[in-house]
């Protein structure tokens, strides 16, 4: 059976990039997959400067990921910190990858100069290589996400590709998969940038929790361009594309279908509004149900965690077998 492993960092929100580029794919693959979804806090440390906010977005984040749609029965649900196997497997592969490749990161270098003048974290600039480590301890064939992310896979098979030669044969390959429509959705107010919690207004970013009232406002102020025919073709209208797609991604209908029916924008930006709004309807509702009751959402995560750490440890086994460690006695 394919196995697959993604992970998100619990901020206790998660916009419709996250949903369309990675959740709703989670969801389809825990039928016909082996499929490993991680919290992953501690990358969630890169850039963390608060305390004592962690673990309430993790718990927030967990009920999101059960009332998209994951079931703990078919899927491995569990927080990246509660295996102490990812931070080891991680200096792995931290020592695996060069200075060079992880500096031609595209994330870094956005990041790092979103934060210019601030502290900049040396887990900001390695932290590909603990994400490397988060994907190869589960031997995942596939590794479902946005399209932001196919540089991270694509290091994370480089860096295998490297140990197994430099140690023996020791880690799956695995490939990035990308939903059909989705993959890459742009913020509303500037649709040239993809939709991210970390921009600095949030008028062009729709949270699925976000209030039905706040998601239409959001979708008539989208910034479209001075034309009035609608046409999709991202080059040259990144914005009314971008909405063409969401509604593609809400209705299962070609962004080049669904352009042949509109005449004008108005209506495009209020019907992709009320689909949007009609999919997070039943999330928010399952959502507020699964926080009425933490102590579930905790048995949930250890079951996750229990389940996980018995294919962790066995990996991080035989990498440092591989690599000829002395053992423990
Ligand atoms: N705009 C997007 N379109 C499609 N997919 C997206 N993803 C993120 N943004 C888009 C996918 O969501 C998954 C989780 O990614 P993450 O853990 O990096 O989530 P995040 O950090 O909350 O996402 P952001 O908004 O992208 O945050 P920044 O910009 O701060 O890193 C991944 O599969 C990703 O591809």
């Amino acid at each position: 059976m394919t196995r697959v492993l993604s992970g998100i960092q619990p901020t206790g929100e998660i916009h419709l990039g996250n949903y369309f580029g990675a959740l709703r794919n989670w969801v389809t693959l825990q039928d016909r997959a082996d499929a490993f979804y991680c919290l992953v806090d501690l990358h969630a440390l890169t850039i963390l400067d608060e305390p004592g906010v962690l673990a309430e977005r993790t718990l927030r984040q967990a009920a999101i990921l059960f009332a998209v749609g994951l079931d703990p029965l078919r899927s491995t649900v569990f927080v990246q910190s509660h295996l102490p196997e990812h931070n080891q497997l991680g200096w792995v592969m931290e020592c695996q990858a060069s200075v060079g490749e992880l500096s031609r990161m595209t994330q870094f270098k956005d990041k790092s100069a979103r934060r210019s003048g601030e502290h900049i974290s040396a887990g900001l600039f390695t932290y590909p290589a603990l994400q490397a480590a988060d994907i190869l301890m589960y031997d995942a064939d596939e590794v479902p996400v946005g399209e932001d992310q196919r540089q991270h896979i694509e290091i994370t098979r480089d860096l295998a590709i490297r140990f197994n030669s430099r140690f023996g044969e020791t880690f799956v390959l695995p490939t990035a998969v990308h939903p059909a429509a989705g993959a890459r959705v742009m913020d509303l107010q500037d649709p040239t940038s993809k939709m991210s919690k970390s921009t600095d207004s949030d008028a062009g970013l729709v949270n699925v929790l976000d209030d039905p009232a706040v998601i239409l406002r959001k979708f008539k102020r989208a910034v479209t361009d001075s034309e009035t025919e609608v046409r999709f073709d991202r080059a040259t209208k990144p914005g009314v594309s971008n909405l063409l797609e969401i509604l593609s991604a809400c209705t299962g209908v070609s962004p080049a279908e669904l352009a042949g029916r509109y005449h004008q924008y108005g209506p495009l930006k209020s019907d992709t509004g009320e689909a949007v709004v009609e999919l997070v309807r039943p999330v928010q509702q399952r959502y507020h149900d699964l926080l009425a009751d933490r102590a579930e959402l905790t048995r949930m995560l250890r079951v996750g965690a229990d389940r996980a750490q018995a294919v962790a440890s066995a990996t991080l086994a035989r990498a440092y077998a591989a690599i000829g460690m002395l053992p423990r006695n």
